[in-house]
């Protein structure tokens, strides 16, 4: 495993790194008494550090300009890679990707309803509701987890205005039936891209659907600029208004036309994603390595199934997701995730609960659970687990044998997690 203080090195000479996999990889699980799989935790989102030598000394240029902020040469140099990559004719950083969707949302006139999935991060709806729009919650396809087309149409009402979808873990969504439905009615389109920066669908990048799409650079991503975000679009009156927005609403020296906030990035975080753009595809080889390593650990694992990647489209492979059958693994994902925990091992459970049933939401549509079947279903059986540089297919490996265990011996994992009082234990098994 590689050491987050370790600079990084092209993802083929990553390969090399000595893994943090223990000597004695033994099959017995921590829970039922054996050593723990990893020397030092494994995480999902440990950062994807870019080459030290490089960023240093871009960051000593930020310091002998002493340029350090306010759309200095760093971020400028950011926003045209983030255009070309994506192929976007406008892009504006942020400093983080939940201000880029306030400042989209606001700059598009929303208002009233917006169709948003529940199954994603909190970010979405709270972007809206801290505007005083209602998030009307949509179910998800089974298959993507993106935003279920054929739901939509059955959410619009007279204060409908716009939808905002999200490429979830990185799978673009159904891009051209959204937009057919936007332009039927009328109403504005907005993706939350923040999974999908290197994406693609039938050859084209994600970067320049809908009316804007909006990334995120946070150091979890698979591209990191500390924290930070980008919009993109293709409209030149939308960026120059995002751009105003961005910087307070100034439009000239003294001169404020628009209502705005400070969203804008920083040299230094520009310098860092500028230096991570630079590793880009390292990092998706590296990534779909891992990938494979997944479905090969654990294609004969009953009740486990890693998503599959859409051939039409081409990923960044960021977010390994597995779906977990409780029926026929005998054990459910909860309990995967605690199980992993004494192996040293932070498997999330993203996106748990669904949106809908946190406490600021609840309220605006009290009916949802009944309408999110889909939803209900992935929250309590999508299990996340741990990619990016810092983990090796030799951690993955053992990491997928240890699952393997765990299943073949449900019976004995289930009982030991009844009785284990261990505090590393989570507190959704625990309470
Ligand atoms: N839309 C979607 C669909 C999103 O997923 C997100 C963010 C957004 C919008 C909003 O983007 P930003 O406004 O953040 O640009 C994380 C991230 O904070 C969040 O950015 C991300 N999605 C979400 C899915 O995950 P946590 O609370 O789960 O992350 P945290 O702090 O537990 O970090 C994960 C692991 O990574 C830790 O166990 C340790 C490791 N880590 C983390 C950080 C920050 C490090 O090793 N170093 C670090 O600096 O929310």
């Amino acid at each position: 495993m590689q050491n987050c203080t370790d600079a990084v090195v092209p993802a083929r000479r990553v390969k090399s790194i000595k893994s943090n996999v223990r000597s004695n990889t033994a099959d017995n699980l921590a829970l039922l008494g054996g050593a723990a799989a990893f020397t030092e935790t494994l995480h999902v989102g440990r950062p994807n550090l870019p080459n030290r030598q490089r960023f240093m000394q871009r960051l000593e240029g930020v310091l002998d300009s002493c340029r350090l902020t306010n759309f200095g040469p760093q971020v400028v140099e950011f926003e045209q890679r983030v255009a070309e990559l994506t192929g976007a004719a406008h892009c504006v950083a942020t400093c983080n990707a939940t201000t880029g969707l306030e400042l989209a949302i606001r700059a598009l006139d929303m208002a009233g309803e917006v169709i948003v999935p529940s199954f994603t991060f909190v970010a979405d709806p709270a972007a809206l509701a801290w505007q005083g729009i209602t998030p009307v919650f949509c179910d998800v396809d089974p298959q993507s987890h993106c935003i279920d087309v054929a739901r939509v149409e059955a959410a619009i009402t007279a204060r409908t205005t716009g939808i905002l979808a999200v490429h979830l873990w990185g799978n673009v969504c159904a891009v051209a039936a959204l937009q057919d439905i936007a332009d039927r009615y009328n109403i504005k389109l907005l993706f939350d891209a923040a999974h999908a920066f290197g994406c693609t669908v039938g050859g084209r990048a994600v970067g320049s659907f809908g009316d804007a799409e909006v990334f995120s650079f946070h150091a979890t991503k698979f591209i990191n600029a500390f924290e930070g975000g980008a919009i993109v679009t293709n409209n030149a009156e939308l960026a120059q208004r995002l751009r105003f927005m961005t910087n307070f609403g100034f439009s000239a020296e003294d001169e404020v036309s628009h209502l705005g906030v400070n969203g804008k990035m920083s040299e230094a975080s520009a310098a860092m994603g500028l230096t991570s753009l630079e590793a880009m595809s390292d990092i998706i080889l590296h990534n779909a390595d891992n990938h494979q390593a997944y479905v090969r650990g654990l294609a004969s694992v009953p009740g486990v199934r890693v998503m599959q990647r859409d051939p039409a489209q081409q990923h960044n492979f960021h977010y390994i997701v597995a779906e977990i059958d409780v029926a026929a693994a005998g054990l459910s994902r909860d309990q995967l995730v605690a199980m992993l925990r004494l192996e040293n091992v932070m498997a999330r459970r993203y996106f748990h609960p669904g949106c809908h049933r946190m406490a600021p939401y609840r309220k605006f549509y009290a009916e949802a659970s009944g309408t999110l079947p889909v939803t209900e279903a992935l929250s309590q059986n999508v299990l996340v687990l741990p990619t990016g540089l810092a983990v090796s297919t030799a951690d993955i490996s053992l990491l997928t044998s240890r699952i393997a265990t765990a299943v073949e011996q449900a019976a004995s994992v289930r009982l030991a997690l009844a009785r284990c009082q261990d505090a590393r234990l989570p507190s959704f098994i625990t309470a």
